[in-house]
């Protein structure tokens, strides 16, 4: 396996340097295998999607001939965006030789528009979504659900944005346009399977190359000032710590704006996250180049050079977003321990098992725990959480990171920690998943399907009966 050496990843990562170039720094020649090539590619940027035009999971050939899946044919696929109040109405269609779900990573969907495992769109058949956009402004995404294969079908290429705005965030006029940047980060393999080739493993696939919107290694230009960079890690496994030489400040997660900007040196990002981060670029020459840099493996994932922009005065917002806080003061309601590489309390996912019943409207506290296998990003379907302490294995805090505020769907829980959330479920009733976004994991079963009801009792006899008999048609009287 080819890496860059340590000495060189804090020759590219130190100080706050400008980034000089790989060509410039000692090592070049151990860094030219695995690290960027002297002229890197433009960084793709998604577009949008067009009004009736259909999400089309199928075949894509990337740069240099690698073959993948895309949605419409790119990584990422065509983004959504839409406004809080919008109703949301697409056919997506499976060009692909194999069965597909397409889940709204974030998105509060009735339980038979949220993509689950349960409603397969088959190998060239397709399926109409229509759901009202109930929720305030954030980045979210889609991607494939199907049971046993999202690690495969994720790895292919298969991911897009779902952007929902609203007046709140509006009202900061935030950098947009050419400043705003959607990033997808993730890796990928290199020459021994080809960018694509995917090497499955249990414990969760790693690859040896960063890839920024389907490409390794690029480059872009933002202007002086502020730009907005709007990342999702869409790994399958592998886990960033972010930096740059240029100041960062956290402004948004998973559930949209946090209430104040939050400066950091470093953003951990694990598989299925988002952040909203302000890159200050105002103290930077036109010509300079910064870099989006992952301190854990040692990449210069992206580089961006600065150009001349204009001053326009802004200033990030002391204020960002009202938050209501929820309340719960007992003891956690439920307690998840996630296990090697498949289990939940014990339990390996099975598709007509329900695992537990939520009351509709009740704020509840979970309790996630990492066992080894660790660690294990944990996505909660229909609903946000907010994040509460928890601990560490020697008994100490683990505080709630930057990144972590506000509202989320997806917690990095790390080895032998426990994180407290907490979660109300206030939209729909339905049946709904929790399982680790390290997508191996979920394939090989860390996931659970649990029902949100105004009626536990009731929902819980009909589980009991599920279980037993598979899904059963009740009639309304
Ligand atoms: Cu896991």
């Amino acid at each position: 396996m080819v890496r860059i050496s340590r000495r060189g990843a804090l020759a590219l990562l130190g100080g706050g340097g400008v980034l000089a170039g790989l060509a410039a720094t000692g090592g070049a020649r151990a860094l030219a295998a695995a690290g960027p090539p002297e002229v890197r590619p433009p960084l793709p940027r998604a577009r949008l999607l067009d009004a009736d035009e259909p999400l089309r999971a199928g075949r894509a050939v990337f740069s240099g001939g690698q073959e993948g899946f895309g949605y419409n044919g790119g990584i990422p696929g065509p983004t959504i965006r839409l406004r809080n109040g919008d109703a949301f109405a697409r056919r997506v269609e499976n060009l692909m030789d194999q069965p597909t779900t397409v889940h709204w990573h974030g998105l509060v969907a009735p339980q038979d528009m949220d993509g689950q495992p349960h409603d397969e769109i088959a190998a060239g058949s397709g399926r109409d979504y229509a759901f009202p956009i109930r929720q305030r402004a954030g980045l979210n995404w889609y991607h494939p659900h199907p049971h046993g294969t999202t690690a495969a079908q994720a790895w292919y290429g298969l991911a897009g944005f779902f952007v929902i705005e609203d007046e709140e965030e509006a009202a900061l006029g935030l950098p947009s346009g050419d400043q705003e940047l959607f990033l997808v980060i993730r890796d990928a393999q290199s020459a021994a399977g080809g960018m694509f080739g995917y090497v499955a493993d249990i414990a969760g696939t790693e690859g040896e190359v960063p890839m920024v919107n389907g490409v390794a290694w690029p480059r872009t230009t933002l202007a002086r000032g502020f730009a907005r960079l709007r990342i999702l890690n869409g790994a399958n496994a592998r886990v960033f710590r972010l930096r740059s030489q240029a100041a960062l400040t956290v402004i948004g997660n998973d559930g949209g704006l946090i209430d104040t900007p939050q400066p950091v040196d470093e953003i951990e990002m694990a598989p299925g996250e988002r952040v909203d981060v302000l890159m200050d670029l105002r103290g930077f020459e036109p010509g300079a180049t910064v870099g989006l840099n992952c301190n854990a493996a040692g990449w210069p994932m992206l580089e961006i050079e600065v150009t001349e922009g204009p001053e326009t005065g802004w200033e990030i917002p002391g204020h960002l977003s009202e938050i209501e806080t929820l309340v719960h003061s007992g003891e956690p309601d439920r307690t998840f321990v996630f296990q090697e590489n498949e289990r939940i309390n014990g339990e390996v996912y099975e598709m007509n098992r329900i695992d537990f019943i939520v009351p509709f409207g009740a704020v509840e506290r979970w309790r996630f725990a990492s066992a080894r296998g660790a660690p294990h990003p944990i996505h909660v379907h229909g609903a946000h959480f907010q994040v509460l302490e928890g601990t560490v294995p020697n008994g100490g805090v683990r505080a709630v990171r930057p990144w972590e505020r506000g509202w989320k769907d997806t917690v990095n829980v790390r080895t032998h920690e426990t994180v407290d959330v907490l979660v109300r479920f206030d939209v729909y009733e339905g049946r709904y998943l929790l399982h680790c976004h390290k997508l191996e994991h979920e394939d090989h079963g860390m996931m659970m399907n649990f029902v949100v009801s105004r009626n536990p009792d009731e929902a819980r006899k009909r589980a009991e009966l599920e279980r037993l008999y598979g899904p059963i048609c009740f009639s309304e009287a």
